[in-house]
């Protein structure tokens, strides 16, 4: 009996999931790996599937903080200046006179490496921050 772990299974997984829609079912696994004598069980394929969705989820929201980058990014060069910010924050009925002339330090607060934007990485702590601030 081979040894076999989840990252094998995730392996397998990526490989029959070739148009990467994330459709292989359960059943089509066990015949799979069946066909090729590894003997697993379907505890552990319901284990692996949950974890694939899972990452699926976060590639989704990956592209999702893209999607909103971009919305933010409003000249399109890849960063978030003080301007687009202001701009992007007015034209989603969210900038409020007390955050006021405060672009700067609402980007200075997560602008870790200090040129004065945000750039895609940065913007995401941003939104995890936020997240969490909300919960
Ligand atoms: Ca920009
Ligand atoms: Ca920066």
């Amino acid at each position: 009996m081979s040894t076999f772990n989840i990252v094998h299974l995730q392996r397998i997984f990526n490989k029959l999931d070739r148009d990467g829609d994330g459709l292989v079912s359960i059943d089509e696994l066990l015949w799979l790996l069946d066909a090729f004598s590894v003997h697993t069980n379907r505890d552990e394929l319901e284990l692996l599937q949950e974890i694939w969705e899972f990452e699926r989820e976060d590639e989704t929201m990956e592209s999702d903080l893209r999607k909103a980058f971009r919305v933010f990014d409003l000249d399109d060069d890849g960063f978030i200046s003080c301007e687009d910010l202001q701009n992007a924050l007015s034209r989603l009925g969210l900038w409020d006179e007390h955050y006021g002339q405060d672009c700067r330090h609402m980007i200075g607060v997560y602008d870790t490496n200090s040129d004065g934007q945000l750039d895609f990485e940065e913007f995401k702590n941003m939104m995890f921050v936020a997240d969490r601030s909300i919960v």
